[in-house]
């Protein structure tokens, strides 16, 4: 008997059966150890003393061998739960970071804090008011042919151009305005090495009393030798947008590279823009800018494929 109930305990892994052991040796009312106790009285009275000796010493160690069970089965053993603590030490999991994006964007922010612009927002789900007609593009204008944007419903569309974030400051506040915004844009242009159908820009727009051209290319080159180094050239080419007067596309040159590179547009905020917002064009004027992230980051790290930021490749992610 004390055998078979040694081996039941020992041998009981689960709770379930450390009990199930319990009730069949143990059990006050069925239990064997109760029935060797029945027959005691069974026993003649001249072997009783022995009997007792061995039924006692039988019953203690099936006690004793059920409290082990128990502890074992409560907190179980390492080998239980698959955790080998002789194996050496896992090596520590690596941090991630953030996004070589994500990076860039604060350190545009961080360069264009220090020249005294804070920071806007706007929603990428935009309507035509704000993406077009506010920025002075005429309802016939090939800017806001479907073919070019994502419309999601007759009035709304995914945002083409973080320029819709100017509308938005100049609506809120008065004059004098100083900010940068970064955001997702849309386009369905064609994908390639350096055009993806969803970037980033840029934004910039300074609006006050007798801003002019020289505040903007001086802006734009204190930025540029503060994110790519002293050695670097810009230039103005015109251009053409809607919603700047005059235009102008914004390239740059560095490290003694030989190719001049397009990073954005910008202009003089055209007069019937600040009408829109109700500023007075005879009162202010003033600069606005849009730059491409990606490009700015590319250029900066030596990427060649825009596709890289999307890929989610950890190889690429990681060198950042
Ligand atoms: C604009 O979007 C104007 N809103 C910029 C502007 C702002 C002008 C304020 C005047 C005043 P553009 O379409 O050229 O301009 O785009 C600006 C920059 O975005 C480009 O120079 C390029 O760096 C980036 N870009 C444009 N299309 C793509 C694309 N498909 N993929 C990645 N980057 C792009």
């Amino acid at each position: 008997l004390e055998a078979a109930g040694l081996a039941a305990f020992r041998s009981a892994e689960v709770t379930d059966a450390v009990e199930a052991a319990r009730i069949e040796f143990l059990g006050l009312k069925q239990g064997r150890i109760k029935a060797a106790q029945e027959r005691l009285k069974a026993v003649e009275p001249s072997d009783r003393k022995a009997y007792g000796q061995r039924f006692n010493a039988a019953k203690k160690a099936l006690e004793a061998a059920w409290e082990a069970a128990k502890a074992r089965v409560d907190r179980p053993s390492d080998a239980a739960s698959g955790i080998d603590v002789t194996l050496p030490g896992s090596p520590r999991p690596r941090l991630g970071h953030r996004h070589p994006l994500t990076q860039t964007a604060d350190e545009l922010i961080d360069l264009f804090g220090r020249l005294g612009f804070g920071v806007a927002r706007g929603p990428e789900v935009e309507d035509v008011f704000h993406n077009f007609e506010a920025l002075n593009i005429p309802p016939a204008h090939p800017a806001r042919d479907p073919a070019d944007n994502f419309y999601l419903s007759d009035g709304a569309l995914l945002r083409s151009q973080t320029s819709t974030i100017q509308i938005r400051v100049m609506e809120r506040q008065p004059p004098p305005v100083r900010i940068v915004a970064i955001g997702r844009v849309y386009r369905p242009d064609e994908v390639d090495p350096t055009h993806s159908f969803m970037f980033h820009q840029i934004e910039g727009l300074m609006v006050d009393r007798g801003i002019t051209m020289a505040h903007l290319k001086s802006t734009l080159r204190l930025f540029a030798e503060g994110y790519l180094g002293r050695d670097v050239k810009i230039r103005f080419r015109p251009s053409f947008f809607p919603f700047t007067e005059p235009s102008v596309e914004v390239d740059m040159l560095w490290h003694g590279g030989d190719r001049w590179v397009e990073m954005g547009g910008a202009g003089m905020v055209d007069p019937n823009v600040l009408r829109a917002v109700g500023y007075d064009p005879d009162e202010v004027t003033g600069f606005a800018f849009g730059l491409g992230v990606e490009r700015l980051c590319m250029r900066k790290h030596g990427i060649d494929d825009i596709r890289q930021f999307t890929l989610n490749d950890v190889r690429f992610l990681s060198q950042f």
